[in-house]
């Protein structure tokens, strides 16, 4: 069965764990395998051929080859080639999946509709027939990473996992699919197969084009003088935001119970677009008043004080003097999605209840660490800009 692995990781891994992670290159792919070298597994992670590096956020697991006792290796692999996908799994085989990878961006679904089914709702089916293929079916447990995108719009306030679901995007409707045959997998071949739900999470390494790391990116970059003003669509849309680190120890967790099943983890706690701009500003010690309504809406740089993020920093040459009085939030129609997800919010007693799991970390202190990683980046930038070197774009993009 191990025919092509060398016998090198054929002896490290036989006393571990073994886990393999799609997506590992992602935010909750870093986390979860920080989290499980932690725990003593063996992480093997696929990830995709890029032309620019796109290991950045997994570049302090990575081990060299020749190192011994390792503990994490990559493999080149797409969720959309399944002989790729079979044959990783036979080399690797692991005592847990961790499917994360996807196109996981709502907006861009309604560009790359196809792309996304393919990736997001065959890619799962391809992983679990892999399973099935290789005769890994009391071995092997997976977990799919579903959402809280899957209830759109919402039949029901809070979130459980008895709520019918009502897709609104192509990428919750390809989640969907996804769900199903996770479900359908388990019962008609008993896997152990199982589905977290997991509500937004947020870090300091979400990605770029997500609201929450848009606007803490921005704010630090306006409070630095580096950008002057922040477009966003929905200023109204209610999220219910955790960390990620808190939700991936949740996937570990439903991976490591007694029966299969499907949890839905969340905080509990929502808060508006808008309520999370303000509070990332404020981090920095600007004040916002939201003026006007509609697509006419800004938030006005109302008043400064001091930020203990600034200062503890000890960071030159940040001035936001002149920035009173003017707007810097500002709502563009061009981020506006076909249909929105207006509201979410989880009910995670499940979860609570026989997990044992709860977030650690709060809605305040989320977007304080948020804040303090963007303005270390845009200190370097400011600091670059100063002394007549290029400082990285804001790479906003359409999203
Ligand atoms: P990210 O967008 O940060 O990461 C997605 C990962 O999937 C990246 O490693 C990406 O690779 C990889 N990927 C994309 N397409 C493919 C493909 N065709 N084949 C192989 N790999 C691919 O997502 P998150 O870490 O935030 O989310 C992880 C998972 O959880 C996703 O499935 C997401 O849909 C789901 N989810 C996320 C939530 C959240 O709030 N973060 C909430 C609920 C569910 P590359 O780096 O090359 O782009
Ligand atoms: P979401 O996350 O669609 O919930 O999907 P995102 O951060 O993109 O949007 C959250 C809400 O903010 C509104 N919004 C904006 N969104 C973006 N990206 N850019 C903007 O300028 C902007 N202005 C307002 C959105 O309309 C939306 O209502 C995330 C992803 O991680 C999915 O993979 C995951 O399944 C769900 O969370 C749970």
């Amino acid at each position: 069965m191990r025919a092509h692995l060398g016998l090198d990781i054929v002896k490290e891994t036989s006393l571990r764990k073994v886990a393999l992670i799609t997506g590992i290159t992602g935010q909750d792919g870093a986390y979860l395998a920080e989290f499980l070298i932690d725990k003593g597994y063996f992480v093997h992670g696929i990830k995709r051929r890029a032309s620019l590096f796109n290991t950045g956020r997994i570049d302090h697991l990575y081990q060299d080859p020749h190192e011994e006792n390792r503990r994490f290796a990559l493999h080149y692999g797409d969720l959309t080639d399944a002989t790729n996908l079979l044959r990783i799994i036979q080399e690797v085989q692991p005592d847990e999946i961790y499917n994360l990878a996807a196109q996981s961006h709502v907006k861009v679904s309604f560009e790359s509709p196809e792309y996304t089914a393919n990736a997001d709702g065959l890619g799962t089916l391809r992983l679990l027939e892999a399973i099935r293929i290789l005769g890994l079916e009391g071995k092997t447990r997976f977990y799919q990473a579903s959402t809280s995108e899957l209830f759109g719009k919402v039949q029901e306030i809070p979130q459980k996992e008895t709520t019918p679901f009502y897709p609104r995007s192509p990428y919750a409707a390809a989640k969907l699919y996804a769900y199903w045959i996770t479900v359908n997998y388990r019962e008609a071949y008993k896997l152990f197969a199982c589905n977290g739900i997991l509500f937004n999470h947020e870090s300091p390494i979400r990605g770029e084009t997500f609201v929450t790391r848009k606007i803490t990116r921005a704010a630090a970059r306006i409070a630095m003088g580096l950008e002057s003003g922040l477009y966003l669509g929905n200023l109204s849309s209610l999220r219910d935001w955790g960390h990620a680190r808190d939700f991936v120890k949740a996937q570990w967790l439903i991976l490591q119970q007694d029966r299969p099943d499907d949890f839905i983890i969340a905080t509990g706690e929502q808060h508006s677009v808008r309520d999370f701009c303000g509070l990332a500003f404020r981090k920095l010690g600007i004040e916002l008043e939201w003026r006007g309504k509609g697509i006419a809406e800004t938030g006005v740089v109302a008043g400064l004080g001091s930020s203990d993020l600034l200062e503890g920093h000890n960071i030159h040459g940040a001035d936001s003097s002149d920035l009173l009085g003017k707007p810097v939030v500002f709502v563009d129609s061009r981020y506006f999605r076909p249909t929105e997800v207006e509201t979410l919010l989880g009910d995670s007693t499940k979860a609570r209840e026989k997990l044992g799991w709860r977030p650690e970390v709060s809605f305040d202190e989320l977007v304080g660490e948020m804040i303090v990683r963007d303005l270390d980046e845009a200190a370097r930038d400011a600091v670059c800009k100063r002394n007549g070197f290029a400082a990285p774009a804001s790479c906003e993009a359409n999203l």
